[in-house]
């Protein structure tokens, strides 16, 4: 895919080129060359290459036990014989009654995704449900008070497939109810990303007992 990129882009990879580049530069300084090629962003930028190297140990749980009332449990580990690689998310889901609960695991890691309009995860759910969500956080507000920003999606249950999901459609959220008066999601700035099984406290399905997702890769394109 050859991509227009903003000058701003172009600027930073001539700097990867040309290492001696001032940073005060500005597009006007530089070679015309630079302003003439067509430079492609990559395709794709894994995040998480389950089937490659990346291990699960950055991924830690973060299930509704951190409440007093919370007795759900999520964990992600690493799943390989002599000809594939990926990662499982299990997880048991033991609501309240009125569907509040959440069983999930996620990174604390830094990515600027800009130039990037999605997030896709290659995966499959077996179990008693199969709907999930991706829960991302950003500018280093990885925790409470600060909203988290979500999306949820159904996985595939049978054959792995590809799930998309448009960064312009994560939202923001205070536990589990919608917040319409936040600032947008900055892809700029992702501190955190996390996956969720959802109890489903303000949904129209609630959700509850074992469930796994079996995952490939989390990538941003
Ligand atoms: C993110 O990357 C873009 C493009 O390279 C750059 O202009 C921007 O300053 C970066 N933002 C942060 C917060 O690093
Ligand atoms: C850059 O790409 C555009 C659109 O694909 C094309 O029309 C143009 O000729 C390309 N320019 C160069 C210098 O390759
Ligand atoms: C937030 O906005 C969405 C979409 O416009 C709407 O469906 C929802 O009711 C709003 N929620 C609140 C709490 O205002
Ligand atoms: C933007 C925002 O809500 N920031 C809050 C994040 O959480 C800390 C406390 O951990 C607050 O001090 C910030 O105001």
């Amino acid at each position: 895919m050859a991509i227009l990129i903003p000058p701003v882009l172009v600027n930073e990879l001539a700097k990867e080129i040309q290492p001696n580049m001032d940073d005060s530069s500005n597009t006007q300084d530089l070679p015309a060359e630079f302003e003439e090629c067509n430079i492609s962003l990559p395709e794709e930028r894994y995040l998480f290459d389950f089937t490659k190297s990346d291990d699960v140990e950055n991924w830690q749980e973060q299930s509704d036990t951190v409440r007093n009332v919370g007795m759900s449990k999520a964990l992600l580990a690493l799943h390989q014989n002599t000809q594939y690689r990926r990662a499982i998310f299990f997880a048991l889901l033991n609501p309240q009654l009125n569907g509040a609960g959440f069983a999930g695991i996620r990174a604390i890691k830094t990515y600027n995704l800009t130039g990037y309009t999605k997030l896709q995860i290659k995966c499959r759910g077996q179990g008693q449900y199969n709907g999930f969500k991706v829960v991302l956080r950003h500018k280093g507000l990885n925790d409470e008070p600060n909203y988290s920003y979500e999306q949820y999606f159904q996985a595939p249950k049978d054959e792995f497939a590809i799930r998309t999901l448009p960064f312009s459609e994560f939202k923001a959220y205070y536990r589990g109810k919608r917040n319409n008066n936040s600032e947008p999601l900055d892809i700029s700035q992702i501190t955190s990303i996390g996956l969720q099984m959802y109890g489903g406290v303000y949904q129209p399905i609630k959700q509850k007992g074992p469930a796994t997702l079996e995952i490939d890769w989390i990538r941003a394109v």
